[in-house]
């Protein structure tokens, strides 16, 4: 049976729901809940009225109106005040989550080789960097390797010599016409090292990272570019003592301080007499295994004292100067020191290999 109690009922009812809606989906369900014709709780009201004695219905039906106008005044107001929140079209909706942003990190290879020019930056050197355009004579002639020599074969190296503009590429029986004098892609970073001797008196002590290209073909370890450090040390004093103790010290701060390291005896038109350092093993720690031939030693580094030649093509007198030079491939530390065994996959930008570094 209705009386006044039960609208009063339907009233904190219904303000209870208006109280937790704060959108207008929820206001439109709401509205439905209380004033829909079908079902909606004032229209079953009203329907129940009918049964209620005759006395009373006058007095309910005005109490039940009221409750009637109330709703939907205080829908309308919060219908009003959600629409006042609402953003304009095509706003951007702030309260989305955002979209997560991949932090960028350095490349394993630029991470070495930062390393690799922290320690020798802290040893006294000075960073350079050269052209990776070059000609033949920086490149060959200064150090040593003469016209015949097999490294200036046209299978090791990248020429990059261009036609003469305004002149035929090829002459009237198609043999090649006049091209401009050689030049190429540096096949070591050697010729700025010469090019800093043109123009520096000793004492010398510099590195030289970058990229350098060879005509190779790519597998498990063979691009055509890689990257190198090389490094010159030119004074009245230098001995293959300097070469041994600064090459020792930065293969025990590079890979670890209980490294042991061996020279070799080897060959470079450049330095005489030359070696080639090792590092005991990085994987078996000496006894041999696939990776050193069985040898325990890895082959990490090349060195040797400057030949008189190369002090005599940049004017420095070889009775008064000397000094050591040494070479390393960066990717060829990275593998050793990261245990990877295709140098491709430095070069493939896959982040499932790239986000296994440290950066
Ligand atoms: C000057 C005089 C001498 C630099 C040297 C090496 C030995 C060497 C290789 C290591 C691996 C090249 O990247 S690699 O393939 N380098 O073995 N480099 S001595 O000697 C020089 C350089 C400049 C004026």
């Amino acid at each position: 049976m209705i009386d006044a109690a039960e609208i009063d009922r339907l009233r904190a009812e219904f303000l209870r729901d208006l109280s937790r809606l704060d959108s207008e989906p929820e206001l439109r369900l709401v509205r439905d809940r209380y004033l829909g014709r079908k079902g909606g709780a004032i229209a079953s009201l009203m329907k129940a009225l009918a049964a209620a004695p005759a006395g009373e219905r006058p007095a309910l039906g005005q109490l039940a109106n009221q409750l009637k106008h109330e709703i939907e005044e205080q829908l309308t107001a919060r219908r009003v005040a959600l629409e006042a929140t609402r953003p304009p079209a095509g706003a951007v909706d702030i309260s989305l989550p955002g979209r997560p942003v991949g932090l960028g990190r350095r490349h394993p290879l630029t991470v070495l080789r930062d390393a690799i020019e922290s320690i020798f930056a802290r040893m006294g050197y000075q960073v350079l960097e050269g052209p990776e355009i070059e000609d033949d004579y920086h490149n060959f002639e200064a150090l040593n390797m003469p016209a015949d020599h097999p490294a200036r074969d046209m299978q090791d190296t990248l020429y990059l010599g261009e036609p003469v503009p305004g002149q035929p590429a090829r002459d009237r029986a198609g043999r090649p016409g006049p091209v401009r004098p050689a030049t190429l892609l540096r096949t070591h970073t050697s010729p700025m090292q010469i090019r800093y001797m043109e123009s520096h008196e000793p004492p010398v002590r510099i590195i030289v990272p970058g990229r350098v290209y060879r005509r190779d073909n790519l597998d498990l370890t063979h691009t055509p570019m890689f990257n190198q450090v090389e490094g010159l040390v030119v004074g009245e004093q230098i001995t293959m003592a300097d070469l041994k103790g600064t090459l020792t010290t930065f293969l025990r701060e590079l890979f670890d301080e209980r490294t042991r390291v061996l020279f070799r005896p080897s060959f470079f038109p450049y330095t005489e007499p030359s070696a080639e350092v090792c590092i005991g093993c990085v994987f078996c720690g000496g006894p041999g295994c696939p990776v050193c031939k069985r040898t325990g030693w890895l082959e990490i580094l090349g060195s040797g004292m400057v030949h008189p030649a190369v002090f005599e093509a940049v004017g420095y007198d070889p009775e008064r100067y000397s000094g050591f030079a040494f070479g390393v491939g960066i990717e060829r530390v990275a593998m050793l020191k990261y245990g990877v065994d295709d140098i491709r996959l430095f070069y493939e930008n896959d982040l499932r290999f790239l986000e296994q570094f440290p950066y």
